[in-house]
């Protein structure tokens, strides 16, 4: 398909901006080809600039549960938007969606926000160092929190895409503080808590992660971290920067029942502006500047036409059970996608939880990054062109995940299964 435009409009933007993007993922790298500029968008749907329309199930990487330019959403920004954009002083708005976000979500009496998920976490993890008074950070491989130094350590997401698991810029200094475990492996961060007995601050995790494709917890696994941190006085740190406000009113804590000390939170939380946020319990939250020691700032943090984005979006979420919804239609697609690439005997994998689904081209479970990493990479660029060229825009690296909007109809489905029962034959 000629994306005559698009291919114009990268050529132009790669003289100025490094790769022609401000996100590598952006870039097409892992499946090749030309990234596609969308005009605009609405609903279940993207126009890119050459007209061209697509069903899509990236929504921003997440944000866009409701669909794109969902009304309540657009008219809190425009509303908000008259009255001035940035004061850098306290507004209403900034606790009107702290104590809503509060309400929803479980285990956390205070939050604070910030402008992007990799702020989110890196402050939360400096928080449980305060907090504790210890350095240490277990991570898991494949498991993306933002590119904050400590965080790049055989990250998931981009950086896996770019095989640069250790980024350069990464002092050794940092590094040697943060430790890498096996998601989904008990017995591994059961030893890796014994290496290092007294010194580790918090355990940071995808409790369901998204950076290697869709990988829920195996059963016991987050219940497992709980106890440990338990014992050895660690702070268990959720990072549902992709789960939060997705998967469940109150997330992963609500959807699995297991409670964490501090949450990360961005993408829904700010309805497409740019937010993130951080929330835990009164106690650990009040180590936080101005009341306590451990420093943390941002201009644009609780921007107005940001938390008025969020709040409207949170407030649509609070409403009904769009989460029920969005679970019956992802599985409707995985049912539809796993019938039509069995039929034409394509071996493939389909990890699903809530409205995250993610396919995968290989025999084995695909549990955690290794078994992420197995993925048949040649397929999944012809899956990704195939669905691309008959107007279905899915992730493109299979070290992501599809997200799935509620603007999407039954028909939608219908017409992206159709889809890949064609592009099936390629494979
Ligand atoms: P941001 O700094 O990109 O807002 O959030 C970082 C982050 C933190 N934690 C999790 C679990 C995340 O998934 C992310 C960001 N997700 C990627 C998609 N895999 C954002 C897309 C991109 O990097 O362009």
């Amino acid at each position: 398909m000629e994306y005559k435009r698009s291919s114009a409009l990268f050529a132009e933007a790669q003289k100025v901006i490094p790769g022609g993007v401000n996100s590598p993922v952006r870039a097409f790298k892992a499946v090749g080809g030309t990234p596609i500029f969308v005009k605009e968008a609405k609903g279940a749907y993207i126009i890119d600039e050459d007209d061209k329309k697509y069903i899509e199930y990236i929504n921003s990487w997440g944000p866009m549960i409701l669909g794109h330019a969902h009304k309540p959403v657009i008219d809190a920004v425009v509303e908000k938007a008259k009255k001035g954009t940035s004061f850098g002083m306290p507004t209403e708005i900034e606790t009107k969606i702290a104590e809503l976000a509060v309400s929803m979500v479980p285990n956390i009496d205070m939050i604070r926000f910030v402008n992007s998920g990799t702020e989110a976490c890196m402050s939360a993890v400096r928080l449980a160092r305060g907090y504790t008074g210890k350095d240490k950070m277990i991570k898991f491989a494949g498991c993306y929190h933002g590119h904050s130094d400590a965080f790049l350590i055989q990250a998931g997401s981009g950086a896996v895409t770019f095989g640069s698991p250790n980024s350069p810029g990464v002092t050794r200094g940092t590094a040697k503080d943060t430790l890498l475990a096996r998601y989904n492996d008990l017995e591994n961060v059961k030893q890796i808590i014994a290496q290092n007995e007294g010194e580790i601050a918090c355990i940071i995790i995808e409790p369901v992660a998204g950076n290697m494709g869709c990988i829920p917890p195996v059963e016991g696994f987050l219940e497992g971290l709980r106890t440990l941190c338990d014992a050895h006085n660690i702070l268990l740190v959720f990072d549902e920067v992709m789960t939060g406000f997705r998967l469940a009113k109150g997330g992963v804590q609500e959807l699995l029942g297991v409670n964490a000390d501090i949450v990360c939170f961005g993408k829904v939380i700010g309805g497409g502006l740019p937010v993130g946020a951080f929330a835990a319990r009164k106690e650990i939250m009040e180590h936080l500047a101005p009341l306590g020691p451990v420093y943390q700032a941002g201009t644009l943090s609780g921007n107005p036409l940001a938390m008025a984005a969020g709040l409207a979006m949170l407030q649509e979420l609070n409403q009904g059970d769009v989460f029920k919804s969005l679970q019956e239609k992802t599985a409707y697609l995985h049912q539809g996608i796993a019938k039509v690439l069995t039929e034409a005997g394509v071996t493939h994998q389909i990890n699903r939880i809530g409205s995250m689904i993610s396919v995968h081209f290989c025999d084995d479970a695909v549990i955690d990054f290794e078994s992420s990493a197995k993925g048949n990479n040649d397929s999944f660029k012809k899956f990704f062109h195939g669905l691309l060229n008959r107007g279905i825009y899915i992730a493109p690296s299979a070290f992501e995940t599809w997200f799935l909007s509620d603007a999407l109809s039954y028909d939608d489905l219908d017409t992206t299964i159709a889809a890949v029962k064609e592009v099936a034959k390629e494979l």
